[in-house]
């Protein structure tokens, strides 16, 4: 049985939750008490060296960085498909994946963490800008790759998405306006079953 060790704040682990549903996938979740810092204790670091979650763990395999999870899981379960069948479209999906980590998740990071559990006297608001301003500009150009299609690669829901859920999920938080066929995407992505049932608490 896969085992995934996350936390339910967590938008990294969010993904592998959705992949996990989408692909009807049997699994234990193991919660890391972050708040007590157990995410930075040795037992935790044995199976994660980086101290993160999540981490999949099966018959003694360990997997960390939530997009090479989601990888994982579909060459494990390739069924429901989540990545095209020929080797181009699923190049594509690999690089939005790795720009969804480069151009989205990494800034959206600065401002969402600060904004879901600091006080404000403890923001740095100059960063916090800075990584808004290159969101905006990574939507921009998304914004002209959707434009008349539902989905970023063949038109097809695929584990680009997946990637992208947690993080247009806080877009409200971040006081980010979509531009329209960004808007669309997102709101089909939220709206599936599978991004309903893991949809954040706070
Ligand atoms: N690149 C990693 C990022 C994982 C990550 O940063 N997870 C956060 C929670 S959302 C974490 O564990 N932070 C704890 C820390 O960095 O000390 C992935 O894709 O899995």
């Amino acid at each position: 049985m896969i085992k995934i060790h996350w936390h339910p704040y967590s938008t990294y682990s969010r993904r592998v939750m959705i992949a996990l549903l989408e692909k009807h996938i049997p699994h234990e979740l193991v919660t890391v008490d972050m708040a007590a810092r157990k995410h930075r204790e040795p037992e935790y670091l044995s199976v994660n060296p980086y101290g993160r979650v999540p981490t999949l763990e099966e018959d003694g395999f360990l997997l960390y960085e939530s997009n090479a999870i989601l990888t994982y899981l579909e060459a494990t379960h390739p069924e429901p498909a989540l990545v095209p069948a020929d080797a181009r479209g699923r190049a594509v999906v690999d690089m939005h994946m790795r720009l969804c980590d480069l151009q989205m998740a990494r800034q959206a990071g600065i401002i969402i963490f600060p904004k879901r559990f600091l006080p404000k006297e403890r923001w740095d608001e100059k960063a916090m800008a800075q990584a808004k301003g290159e969101i905006e500009r990574h939507l921009a150009i998304l914004d002209s790759q959707l434009d008349g299609r539902e989905y970023l690669v063949a038109d097809r829901y695929s584990l680009a998405e997946v990637s992208y859920t947690p993080f247009v999920q806080f877009l409200p938080v971040m006081e980010i306006a979509p531009p329209p066929a960004v808007a669309a995407w997102v709101a089909r992505m939220l709206d599936r079953p599978s991004a309903r049932q893991t949809a954040p608490a706070q």
